[in-house]
């Protein structure tokens, strides 16, 4: 069988979250119109009957402000190397910029095959699909230059298709079944703080970080019992993040439960704290304590 990895780099919010979920087929890596919303390498697996191909959805590459910033874009440019493929993704509804190119001079230095794409179509008519495909195709040498739309799903399946002809001969890496090898604790933790980006506006989705403390059976039969912290940088954001009353912090709450109860198939006892961690994005020893 064929079988390898392959990693999706781009700009932040150009869609690598939305295209590794619909290339599994189910919702691996979280996703928000928020820029910088992963920060992990997130692994999901794509299983056919002969092939088996491991994305790795990464932060999106970016000028770092913080020292958050510059621990993202290592985690991404770490993923350039060791993979038999990276797949380059570009935000076909805006102008393809000095961003993409930088990323493509990162990409050039690597000996790794790159399938180049650009997505949301679906937003461009084809008038505008073509020029910028062509100014991708100028930014480099790359084995295919494609147009998607993630969102859709169009052209999704025939990017998957090349992407497997490009994998080589090899044993499975995960059994049938397994989608992702993301630890339960980090799975609820990016969904609590999707769902927190989602209600937040200007520099406050950066500024939350979520660490579960404790995720195992609740007092009654079929629950699963979370205990999460919501870590803020200010003091200014505690309040901004509970709401008046906490109206705002039940509201990610009962959010979160939602989608944790359809993805884990448990009953869950949610129970969210929000605590102050002064400027954690530019402190090496506090990045590390919440698992940067
Ligand atoms: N219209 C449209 N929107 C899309 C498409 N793909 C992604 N989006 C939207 O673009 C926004 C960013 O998507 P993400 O998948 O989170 O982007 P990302 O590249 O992972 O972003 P970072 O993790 O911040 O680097 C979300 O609002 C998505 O719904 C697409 O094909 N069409
Ligand atoms: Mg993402």
């Amino acid at each position: 069988m064929r079988s390898g990895f392959c990693s999706i780099v781009g700009r932040p919010n150009v869609g690598k979250s939305t295209l590794l979920n619909a290339l599994v087929g189910q919702k691996i890596a979280i996703t928000t119109p928020v820029p910088q919303t992963t920060r992990h390498a997130v692994r999901g697996v794509l299983h056919r009957a002969d092939a088996q191909v491991v994305f790795v959805d990464t932060p999106g590459l970016h000028k770092p402000k913080t020292l958050l910033g510059s621990r993202l874009n290592e985690v991404a440019r770490g993923t350039l190397s060791g993979v038999d493929l990276v797949v380059f993704l570009v935000d076909g509804s805006v102008e393809i910029g000095r961003g993409d190119g930088f990323i493509a001079g990162l990409l050039a230095e690597v000996a790794t095959p790159v399938i180049a794409a650009v997505n949301k179509v679906d937003r461009t008519g084809r008038a505008r699909q073509l020029p910028q495909l062509a100014r991708l195709a100028e930014l480099g040498e790359w084995a295919e230059v494609v147009p998607i739309s993630a969102a859709t799903g169009d052209n999704v399946a025939a990017l998957a298709d090349l992407i497997v002809d490009r994998m080589p001969e090899g044993p499975p890496y995960f059994p049938r079944g397994q989608v992702t090898d993301q630890p339960p604790e980090q799975l609820v933790a990016e969904i609590i703080r999707e769902k927190a980006i989602t209600l937040m506006r200007e520099e406050v989705p950066h500024s939350i970080a979520v660490v579960v403390e404790e995720l195992g059976p609740g007092s009654a039969e079929g629950v699963l019992a979370v205990t999460a912290t919501l870590y803020v940088e200010r003091d200014s954001q505690k309040g901004i993040v509970i709401g008046r009353g906490g109206s705002v912090l039940r509201d990610i709450g009962s959010r979160a439960r939602a989608e944790l109860e359809l993805l884990l198939g448990a009953r869950i006892y949610l129970d969210l704290r929000v605590k102050l961690s002064k400027e954690w994005q530019r402190d090496a020893k506090k990045l590390q304590r919440l698992g940067y």
